[in-house]
């Protein structure tokens, strides 16, 4: 391993899986390396004042205009920012559940434009790779319905997935291999197998 860190984020729509092989993929790379090693994190982050108002939000418990709630789910990545930068300076990877890539898709299904909610999140740490677990918005559905918050709705869901596509042909353009693209719908064994084949060759990489 490297002596940075590798930051590895795990993006797709609601009930893809994502922190089930967020959970995975940490457990196993602390097995490697060690606890010390590997941090896994979440975002949005609902245990910080600022996260209090995301969560409040998301259960229809506030109401905040569609720019106002954007600027807080950027605010609270801001707020762990130079905590990331440090621990991938020490050579601690982090397991990132959602970043800028949820704040994009969606906002922007709501109306706002790309560029504008692109910019808050500009000169944040980026990833060394983003695994985009895609699944239908049907197939989601199908695993146990959505839950109760704001955005867990199906037309929405197909948006914001349109939303990441387009995010992730963006990403290739500046760097190919950041992004991957995992068929979430398969069984759980099998996209455990293609996130730890991404999760190898990106650390491989950056070993070299
Ligand atoms: P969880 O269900 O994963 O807790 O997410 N979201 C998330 C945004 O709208 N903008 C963001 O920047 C982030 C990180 C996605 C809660 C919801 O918050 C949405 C689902
Ligand atoms: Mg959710």
């Amino acid at each position: 391993m490297s002596a940075r860190g590798t930051f590895i984020v795990i993006e797709g729509l609601d009930r893809s899986g994502k922190s089930t092989q967020a959970g995975i993929i940490h457990k196993k790379l602390a097995e490697r390396f060690g606890d010390q090693r590997v941090k896994l994190i979440k975002f949005p982050d609902r245990t910080t004042p600022i996260g209090k108002m995301i969560d409040s939000y998301l259960r229809s418990q506030s109401d905040l205009d569609d720019q106002a709630i954007h600027l807080l789910f950027s605010a609270n990545r801001w707020e762990v920012a130079s905590s990331i930068l440090s621990d991938l300076q020490n050579g601690i990877t982090i397991v990132c559940d959602r970043y800028v890539y949820s704040g994009v898709a969606f906002s922007a299904s709501k109306g706002l434009s790309f560029d504008w909610c692109v910019a808050p999140d500009v000169g944040l740490p980026s990833p060394d790779v983003v695994l985009f677990l895609d699944i239908s918005p049907e197939a989601a559905k199908l695993r146990g319905g959505y839950g109760e918050e704001r955005y867990e709705k199906e037309e929405m869901q197909r948006r914001v997935r349109e939303n990441f596509k387009q995010l992730g042909k963006e990403q290739k353009t500046t760097k190919e291999e950041s992004w991957v693209e995992i068929d979430a719908g398969k069984g759980l064994a099998s996209v455990t197998e293609d996130v730890w084949t991404a999760v190898e060759k990106v650390m491989g990489q950056q070993a070299e």
